[in-house]
């Protein structure tokens, strides 16, 4: 397989997301930091709004038939890899299984996250509002939602016993909600199918405590 190069910053939840379907996939990447806060935002820079003009981390460049290819956004990244590496297969073969997994992902994708982004969360405190406040309150109602979905799909994992895209998609969520202080034990599901995935080698190594570019403890 050609060599692919991940453009990521440690504490970046859809990086995250990105880092762990590479390494479920154990697909060997170079991992480049885009630092999202110093200077302003590396990710606003030219350079960088070159290889996602959306000024978005994560991007996947893939180097095939001499062509450097970027690929952006975490859904259609991980279904590159999904493509390139099928097992283990982050999709349920099940359809209505498969059907949730999506679902789950999908809330948390354009549902939960886009709402809590670092720059939505800059125009808010711009407009006088708690930043803070907003993302811990915005985490907290939506994740009552997910916990009733998941007590009707969640078996070790969101769906069933086998990891699919939806753990990929939760955990770098439910450490957001972390981040703001959510009090997760108001979702007993979310918190044990966490609790599990965080122990998962592939899991761990793409925690953002563990990345190359995390502040040194
Ligand atoms: N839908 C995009 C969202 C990407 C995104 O929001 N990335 C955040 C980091 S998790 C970012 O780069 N934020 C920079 C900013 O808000 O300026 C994806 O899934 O890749």
């Amino acid at each position: 397989m050609s060599k692919v190069k991940l453009f990521s910053y440690w504490r970046s939840s859809c990086s995250y997301r990105v880092r762990i379907a590479l390494n479920l996939k154990a697909i060997p990447h170079e991992y480049v930091t885009i630092n999202l806060v110093k200077d302003g935002g590396e990710q606003k820079k030219d350079h960088f709004l070159k290889i996602n003009p959306f000024g978005f981390i994560p991007s996947l460049e893939v180097n095939g038939d001499n062509n450097q290819n970027q690929i952006f956004e975490s859904l259609a990244i991980i279904d590159y890899l999904e493509n390139i590496n099928p097992e283990p297969s982050l999709y349920p073969k099940d359809l209505i299984d498969r059907a949730n997994a999506i679902a789950i992902t999908e809330s948390i994708n354009s549902g939960i996250q886009p709402l809590q982004n670092l720059f939505v969360l800059a125009e808010i405190e711009n407009l006088g509002g708690n930043k803070d406040q907003w993302a811990k309150q915005l985490i907290t109602k939506k994740f009552k939602s997910l916990e009733n979905i998941m007590t009707k799909t969640a078996g070790k994992y969101c769906i069933g016993d086998t990891i699919t895209i939806a753990d990929v998609f939760l955990v770098p969520q439910v450490y957001n909600a972390y981040r703001y202080g959510v009090d997760m034990s108001q979702y007993p599901t979310i918190e044990r199918v966490n609790k599990l995935l965080e122990e998962h080698e592939a899991f761990k190594a793409a925690h953002p405590s563990v990345q190359p570019d995390a502040p040194k403890q």
